[in-house]
């Protein structure tokens, strides 16, 4: 035996002891502070909790509540060659009628086909979650994971470890063709779970990830040693990327295994393969299984047709644009704090929430991460991150790619940053505009200024304290925003960045976020980018940042656009020229104003935004903003090697900065408009 394979002899032995203690222990607290086994835990800035233990009574049989069937099921299993066994949950209500997902949930080296409902009586579990809304209706098969003819966790259970191997073939070709004749399913991967504690969990990312063309929801609840080195887990991050729907590593920080999980972990994060990290305080026990189920299910199958927020049998930007690009949304706090408001009761901000749930699997945070939220006041205790945290937290749940907006901006920036000794210049440019309802934080301010080495100071210290707290979360970076000059012939805008440091402020911005997360992508952001004049001089602008060397890995254009101007030609257009610099496009920012008043200019600027959405729609604003959204992803789709982020400026009107100009494809109640349909109709899937 060489020392590789006495590890792993010596963390089956450590599991094996656990099976016996486990299994013969129904309520796994009675077992809670029993220490780690299996290896030293050290514990990485990552290894914390993605949500909170859940209440108590999550398995509490309920008499209020409708229940489902548990079966214990027989079938041939060729792959054997015996009659096999498995337990199988149907939902409250099954019927045939209808089709439902289904998960797959293996057990540990000591258990069998009835170890999950000792452990954690996932019926009732889904009974509850079922009925409270938090979950959907979903079948659950719990096979015996140890394929050879006595599969009963008998005598030397570690001899049993290759039967584990063996089990792939038999769930592959035995157990999921039995369930899918058996029952009335939807057999295709984006409705196929699979997932396991400690044996179970290595199997489900073994065979989860190994077969990413039958499986697209991946969950392993403290995998043990039998899991795959990462690099052979995962060989090809971007096409587990695109594939996943989710993917699930947990496991308790008493575990003494903890390790195999971290270094999936690590790699996952390394490679930048979406995953969802939850460490508990618990041991590798049945308390984190029950309460990884609890979690896991809630997240299962959301976003497909028949998603736990799906009221109908809405498709789903997300799913229709799945091969092309991601596609999000802008969100506020009024969505991720989760709470009814004068202007939005519970009821709305409910469906709001359901909408971006279902609908996105991106998400870029509207006003939470801007200089005058998020640091408001100079100094170490001048930062505020708690809306920007409630964001982060919102995304991750979902497990949605997240993006922070924005780390240098004229606009929205406290005056303290600019304020210092030196005596302003006798003219200082740009006009000031008085009043914070216009944006006038930043531009505004015309007294005595810091130095070129007081605001670099200030805005290194503010980029590496924003960027390094949600390092590895927020993937990428608006860095600097809107820094060119709209009209005449200067490229850059005359703000206070520009004239206190000078021209390299930006090129400084994107050395500073590179060093805070060198992982996370950097992106330049700006509007207005659809007419030629503009976007000669962003281009002007990326030759010169790539010059400085400067950081800078994709281009955002905000595209808010007008129904007037917005169509296939013009994307096409400013989507070609962008290409040519050679970098990813993102849509930023995507609205398209179908109000009278925005009909005069393309511009974001936000000074603009009150007259732009006066003077109420223009003639058949729907039916022209259909013909609008079809034309701009047409050039999308034409363009998608390069597009890989599409973002709309909020999920619904009634969430839209330019709600009067009904900008969006989904209305103020959060219904698809007639727009929806023809967007989905280009994506193929309608
Ligand atoms: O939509 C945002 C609105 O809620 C804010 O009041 C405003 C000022 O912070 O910013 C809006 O978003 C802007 C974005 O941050 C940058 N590009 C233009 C957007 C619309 O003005």
């Amino acid at each position: 035996m060489n020392a590789k394979q006495m590890i792993f002899r010596g963390s089956l032995i450590g599991l094996l002891a656990l099976a016996s203690q486990a299994a013969d222990v129904p309520d796994a607290r009675a077992r809670r502070g029993g220490g780690a086994f299996g290896g030293p835990v050290e514990l990485g800035p990552d290894d914390k909790a993605a949500f909170d233990d859940p209440p108590a009574g999550i398995v509490a049989e309920r008499a209020d509540v409708p229940h489902g069937k548990l079966a214990m099921i027989e079938y041939e299993s060729k792959s054997v060659g015996t009659t096999r066994k498995m337990n199988v949950y149907t939902p409250p209500g099954y019927s045939t009628d209808r089709k439902y997902p289904v998960l797959y949930l293996l057990h540990g080296i000591g258990g069998d086909e009835t170890e999950w409902q000792r452990f954690a009586t996932p019926n009732l579990l889904l009974d509850n979650l079922i009925a409270d809304g938090k979950a959907m209706p979903m079948i659950i098969v719990m096979p015996n994971g140890r394929a050879r003819q006595n599969d009963r966790a008998e005598g030397n259970v570690f001899a049993s470890a290759p039967a584990f191997a063996a089990f792939e073939k038999d769930l592959l070709d035995d157990v999921i063709p039995t369930i899918e004749s058996r029952y009335s399913v939807q057999a295709d991967r984006e409705h196929r779970g699979l997932a396991g504690l400690s044996m179970g969990g290595g199997q489900s990312l073994n065979f989860g990830l190994g077969h990413l063309d039958a499986f697209a929801w991946v969950g392993g609840f403290s995998s043990a040693p039998n899991t795959k080195p990462p690099a052979e887990l995962v060989p090809d991050p971007e096409a587990a990327t695109r594939q996943l729907r989710l993917l699930w590593l947990s496991c308790g920080n008493q575990d003494g295994l903890i390790r195999i999980s971290q270094g999936v972990h690590a790699y996952l994060r390394e490679h930048n393969v979406p995953h969802l990290w939850h460490v508990d305080g618990n041991g590798h026990d049945p308390t984190h299984w029950r309460n990884s189920l609890y979690h896991f299910a809630q997240l299962l199958f959301a976003g497909t047709a028949a998603g736990p927020t799906s009221s109908s049998d809405t498709p789903t930007l997300r799913a229709a644009f799945r091969d092309c690009f991601l596609i999000g949304t802008a969100i506020n706090r009024g969505l991720t704090s989760g709470a009814g408001s004068r202007w939005r009761s519970q009821e709305q901000v409910d469906r709001d929430i359901a909408q971006v749930t279902e609908q996105f699997n991106q998400l870029t945070a509207e006003n939470e991460m801007k200089w005058e939220r998020i640091h408001p006041r100079e100094g170490t205790e001048g930062y505020e991150f708690g809306a920007a945290d409630a964001f982060v937290d919102f995304g991750l749940k979902r497990d949605m790619y997240l993006v922070g907006h924005t780390l240098v901006w004229h606009s929205q920036t406290p005056n303290w940053v600019f304020a210092g000794t030196n005596p302003p210049p006798a003219t200082t440019g740009e006009a000031p505009r008085p009043g914070r309802a216009f944006g006038g934080f930043g531009r505004g301010y015309t007294g005595p200024r810091a130095s070129r080495d007081e605001l670099l100071e200030r805005m290194r210290d503010h980029i590496h304290t924003v960027v390094g707290r949600y390092q590895g979360k927020i993937k990428t970076w608006d860095v600097v925003n809107e820094a060119i000059a709209d009209g005449g012939s200067d490229v850059l805008r005359n703000s206070l960045w520009l004239q206190i440091i000078g021209p390299d402020f930006i090129a400084k911005a994107f050395e500073f976020a590179h060093e805070a997360d060198p992982e996370a992508i950097l992106r330049y952001n700006d509007y207005g980018l659809e007419n030629p004049a503009k976007r000669r001089k962003l281009l002007t602008l990326i030759q010169s940042l790539k010059e400085q060397g400067a950081p800078v890995m994709a281009i955002g254009t905000q595209a808010h656009l007008n129904v007037s101007g917005a169509n296939f030609e013009t994307m096409d257009a400013c989507l070609t020229e962008l290409e040519a610099l050679g970098l990813p496009i993102h849509v930023t920012e995507l609205d398209v104003n179908s109000a009278q008043g925005g009909q005069r200019n393309t511009g974001a600027d936000i000074a603009n935004n009150a007259s732009a959405t006066q003077g109420g729609l223009v003639d058949e604003a729907n039916q022209r903003l259909t013909q609008a959204y079809e034309g701009i992803f047409r050039a999308f789709m034409k363009h998608r090697a390069s597009v890989e982020m599409v973002t709309f400026w909020g999920p619904n009107d009634a969430n839209s900065w330019r709600r009067n100009g009904s900008p969006l494809l989904f209305d103020v109640n959060a219904e698809p408009k007639p727009a929806f349909d023809a967007v989905l109709r280009v994506a193929g899937k309608k």
